[in-house]
């Protein structure tokens, strides 16, 4: 297993050497920033970030995320250029040393959350999900002043609006037809630059607001993978996004795609589900609903390897910053891998 932790660059608050002293960290997860989506990523500003991570003594080796443009997902004229643009970037980051690279095929809306600072009985503050405040929210009507946390905000609002309307005119057939048409063209990419696509499923794993959702369940995820059936088309398994439903079972999930070789990333995190939609917890398995050392012996019982880092934190400590992405609470969750790693292992080598 190789330890990672996600930074967003220079204008990250979270300082690489503080990174790195957390126990057994090894990679840092992160992008380029400074291109719109879409758009080639200079040779410049790819190097700049790795070096910045080598000089503080860890390895740039995952990118989260290359985005994928809406005019792809959408199946739009413009898909071709941008799609040799993605596979451009694929080119740059492999030679810079990267080998997995984590996507999502969300429309729009990336993670979506009703509450991003949401108190917890510990004084901390944590992300959370509520259908009643999701229901209140309605993407076409521009006049209502209300959106949700993880918006793209380089949309107007009645950019957002128009989007969101072409997305309804689209069914999940049709999406699945764009997300074919990317895969094979992709994925030899990929492949010959031996950089692994690592997609990430939808978060929450259940529609929203009308629009198509389908890397949601176990059976998505087996189409997905028969597309283009070659272990560089592979997946992120993000356990928080899975595990907001009762109905994925993430510990077999894990178990059976770390056994075919898919898993290349994961992200580790608890949830607690609730009748109304569900709160992110501390990665501690009893502070929520996933049994986490569980996934973690199904990770490496599959024979997986991979990289794996904490998902998102809470705030705690008085800390302030990125929802989800202070140090404290994931270099808590890191630690807390560590041990169930290293558990699972020693119980495994006998
Ligand atoms: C949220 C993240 C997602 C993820 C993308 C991958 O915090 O897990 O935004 O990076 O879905 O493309």
């Amino acid at each position: 297993m190789k330890l990672s932790f996600r930074w967003y660059g220079n204008d990250d608050n979270v300082r690489l050497d503080y990174i790195r002293q957390i126990p057994n960290m090894s990679t840092i997860v992160s992008a380029v920033y400074d291109v719109p989506v879409g758009e080639v990523w200079s040779n410049e500003s790819i190097i700049a970030l790795k070096d910045n991570v080598e000089t503080a003594g860890m390895k740039f080796e995952v990118v989260e995320s290359i985005p994928v443009h809406e005019d792809i997902k959408l199946g739009k004229p413009a898909r071709d250029l941008l799609i040799e643009n993605y596979c451009e970037n694929i080119r740059r980051v492999a030679k810079a040393g990267v080998k997995v690279i984590c996507y999502n095929f969300m429309p729009v809306f990336d993670w979506t959350r009703t509450d991003l600072f949401h108190p917890l009985p510990d004084g901390s503050t944590t992300l959370v999900y509520y259908e009643e405040q999701a229901a209140k929210v309605n993407p076409l009507e521009s006049e209502s002043d209300l959106t949700l946390p993880g918006w793209d905000a380089s949309y107007s609002r009645d950019e957002l609006k128009d989007i969101v309307a072409e997305y309804q005119a689209l069914s999940d057939e049709d999406l699945w037809g764009n997300l074919a048409y990317f895969l094979k063209r992709v994925i030899p990419v990929a492949a010959e630059n031996d950089v692994y696509m690592a997609i990430h499923q939808d978060d929450p794993c259940w529609g929203i607001f009308g629009l198509p959702r389908i890397i949601s369940n176990e059976s998505d995820l087996d189409r997905l993978l028969g597309i283009v059936d070659d272990a560089h088309n592979g997946l992120t398994l993000c356990c928080g996004s899975l595990g907001c439903s009762e109905k994925n079972d993430v510990v077999r999930l894990a178990e059976k795609y770390a056994r075919m070789g898919r898993i290349h990333f994961v992200h580790m995190r608890n949830v607690e589900i609730l009748p109304n939609g569900f709160e992110e917890r501390a990665h501690y398995s009893k502070c929520g609903s996933l049994d986490m050392y569980a996934i973690a012996k199904a990770l490496h019982d599959g024979g997986f390897d991979g990289y794996i880092r904490p998902d998102h934190g809470r705030m705690i400590w008085g800390e302030t910053g990125r929802a989800g992405y202070g140090l404290y609470d994931r270099a808590l969750g890191a630690a807390y891998i560590n041990g169930l790693w290293e558990a699972v292992s020693a119980v495994d080598n006998g």
